[in-house]
């Protein structure tokens, strides 16, 4: 089993990575996202958990206002500068064995942090955890953010000047990604998504199912894979319990449900490095989403009801 989220015996070290970034779409706010992780105790958190903990401060980033480029796309260059930007610092969090967490910042940031850890050294699978699919091209994008075609960017079916982020060629085969609380797609996007072949878990399938069921589903189609890059998009919990998010969308995870997600990813001990997206602040309640995204953390990285202390 690859070390990861393992359960037992020494934590894995982490290192932690904010890229504070909202050029990929059109609300303010979630540059503030690493800030508000940070102060929901994240780092105490894991620490607590047993795993020493490396904060590696942000990725320099420009603000909207200091960006002007009147393209379809927005923002294109500048999300590529500090995507470049990521996913170097990403590869050298990997590379000295430690467990990343990367704090966005709108989910454009994925470009650099999934090519960054992705690397040269052999496949890897990414759980995409998220109400949107993010498989929109330039072509299909109603609106031109960048943060609603991540996906496609990275399994190689998207905008083509950030497809050589992180090295040549796609960081992650279709079939090696998986997504889970879908609910949002547009038309175009759908047909998209259903040619590339990743896999696709939607809410009605947390309905019908339950949870445990998908989440299993969903670890089984990428068990082949050594290394899982996990991508939690806070928007798939339900807005009630997660009202500060760029993009919410009703009908999301509960509370409960949210959490089993990540204690049965920990059980699994697949997943290899993570990213906590779209948490904004200036619409949450109290720091309470960014509080959430920190407990979220916790259960994945080794947090039981009923653990014993070491
Ligand atoms: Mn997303």
């Amino acid at each position: 089993m690859p070390s990861g989220t393992s359960n037992s015996g020494a934590r894995d070290p982490v290192g932690i990575l904010g890229i504070p970034m909202d050029l990929g779409q059109d609300r303010r706010g979630v540059d503030m996202g690493p800030s508000a992780i940070r102060y929901a105790r994240l780092a105490n958190t894991l620490d607590d958990l047993g795993h020493p903990v490396t904060d590696f401060g942000n990725v320099e980033t420009p603000i909207p206002e200091t960006v002007e480029e009147r393209t379809h796309v927005k923002n294109v260059s500048a999300v590529r500068e500090v995507c470049e930007k990521a996913a170097a610092r990403a590869a050298e969090i990997a590379a000295d064995g430690l467990f990343p967490v990367f704090l966005g910042g709108d989910h454009s940031i994925a470009i650099g942090t999934v090519s960054g850890v992705a690397g040269a050294a052999g496949r890897m699978g990414l759980l995409w955890i998220d109400a949107h699919a993010d498989f929109n091209t330039p072509a299909t994008s109603p609106s031109g953010n960048v943060h609603g075609m991540p996906l496609a960017v990275l399994t190689g079916h998207g905008l083509l000047e950030l497809a050589d982020i992180g090295g040549e060629g796609p960081s992650v085969r279709p079939e090696d990604v998986a997504i889970v609380g879908l609910r949002s797609v547009d038309a175009e996007e759908r047909r998209l998504l259903a040619e590339a072949g990743v896999h696709v878990y939607t809410m009605k399938d947390v309905d019908a199912y339950g949870v445990a069921r998908v989440v299993r589903r969903a670890l089984k189609d990428l068990s082949r894979l050594e290394r899982v890059h996990l991508s939690l998009d806070l928007d798939v919990v339900d807005p009630e319990v997660a009202p500060g998010v760029g993009t919410p969308v009703r009908g999301g995870l509960t509370y409960r449900e949210a959490h089993l997600v990540m204690e049965l990813i920990n059980e699994s001990g697949m997943v290899t490095s993570l990213d906590i997206v779209e948490v904004n602040p200036i619409l949450d309640v109290k720091n309470g989403t960014a509080e959430l995204a920190v407990e979220l953390v916790g259960s994945l990285m080794g947090r039981q009801i009923l653990a014993l202390p070491e």
